[in-house]
């Protein structure tokens, strides 16, 4: 069988660290491990979280950048804008049939997103899961590599492939594997240890945006939030101390160790002391990355036609399948 993996990002704002290590990183680990490479980014899913859409361009535009300049071939892997693929929203029409509103009611994110208010929610966050599904399995993608927060949807994509199946009496859809990286599944606030980095959040200060320069990298960390305890030589010292734990687990992450190992190497030193060596690092690794983020986004021409080129591939492979599933439903 053909492996095939898929993944994306969604537009919604300053692409961020959470998103590359969780994220981008994870999927270039594995480049050359499956047959097929699909990297989306997801313009519509944006929209089910947007007051408007007035950046939608320039944020798209800034995340297909940052999959390249992370190593990602526009050539060897097929990167492309959801919204130019139309499979994709006419497979979740027919998903949005066969799922149980009780399936999309249980979804952690919806009910994070929605808040308090369900009524007043839109369709579009309340059925963005089925289009996820769709995403994932219009190009019948063996494995998606996301971070911890999507595992709930890529499984729900599973029972959404399955329900399908039954329903047309036909194997059309595999059940996509979800894969997680453990190290760097749920990067957290700068802020907050106990809330996620994310693109939604209002303080700037919460994450580091990989356009950031080395100055505002070096200004956020020395922000970020830690306590007056020196860094213990045990991981189950740390107890509660959410914020310093991120902190440490980021420097083993780019120093290619373990968390014990950064434990051992800074045992009784303030956070004063580490959260230097922390920034030296972090910039070492981050700043290549902007600066072609920066070339690519100066030549946008050359940028959408790579995004044409992934988005040629993978209309082929869609309209291939979503033949099949006209076929399977009877369709004249
Ligand atoms: N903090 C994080 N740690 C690890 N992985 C993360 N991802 C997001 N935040 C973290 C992973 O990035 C991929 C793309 O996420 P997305 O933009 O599609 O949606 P999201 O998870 O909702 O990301 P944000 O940044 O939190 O956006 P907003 O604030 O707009 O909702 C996914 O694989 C995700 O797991």
């Amino acid at each position: 069988m053909t492996t095939r993996i898929l993944s994306g990002i969604r537009p919604t704002g300053h692409i961020h660290l959470g998103n590359y290590l969780g994220a981008i990183r994870s999927w270039v680990s594995m480049l050359d491990q499956v047959d097929e490479r699909l990297f989306c980014i997801v313009d519509q899913h944006a929209l089910t979280t947007q007051e408007d859409a007035k950046d939608l361009r320039k944020n798209t535009l800034t995340i297909a950048a940052a999959y390249i300049a992370s190593g990602i071939d526009p050539v060897k892997n097929h990167i492309f804008v959801q919204s130019h693929v139309p499979g994709h929203t006419e497979l979740a029409w027919y998903f949005n049939c066969i799922t149980p509103m009780g399936w999309l009611s249980r979804m952690t994110q919806f009910k994070d997103k929605a808040g308090k208010n369900k009524d007043q929610a839109m369709t579009g966050l309340f059925v963005y899961p089925a289009l996820m599904a769709a995403d994932i399995l219009i190009y019948k993608a063996t494995h998606v590599p996301v971070g911890e927060d999507q595992k709930q949807h890529v499984e729900l994509a599973r029972d959404i492939a399955q329900a399908f199946n039954n329903y047309v009496g036909k194997d059309i859809f595999p059940l996509p594997e979800p894969i997680i990286k453990k190290e760097t599944a749920r990067i957290m606030s700068l802020r907050d240890g106990s809330k996620k980095m994310s693109k939604s959040d209002p303080s700037d200060y919460s994450r580091i945006h990989l356009l950031d320069d080395n100055e505002t990298i070096e200004l956020k960390i020395r922000k970020a939030k830690t306590d007056a305890e020196p860094i213990p030589g045990a991981i189950d010292l740390l107890g509660e101390r959410l914020e310093a734990k991120n902190l440490l687990s980021l420097y083993a992450v780019f120093t290619k160790t373990s968390l014990l190992h950064v434990l051992t190497e800074f045992e009784g030193k303030m956070f004063s002391e580490f959260k230097p060596k922390l920034t030296s690092v972090m910039i070492d690794h981050l700043s290549p990355v902007r600066n072609t983020m920066l070339e690519l986004l100066a030549d946008e021409a050359t940028l959408l036609q790579y995004l044409k080129r992934g988005a040629d591939a993978a209309n082929t492979l869609a309209d291939a399948h979503i033949k099949e599933v006209r076929q399977a439903l009877n369709m004249v």
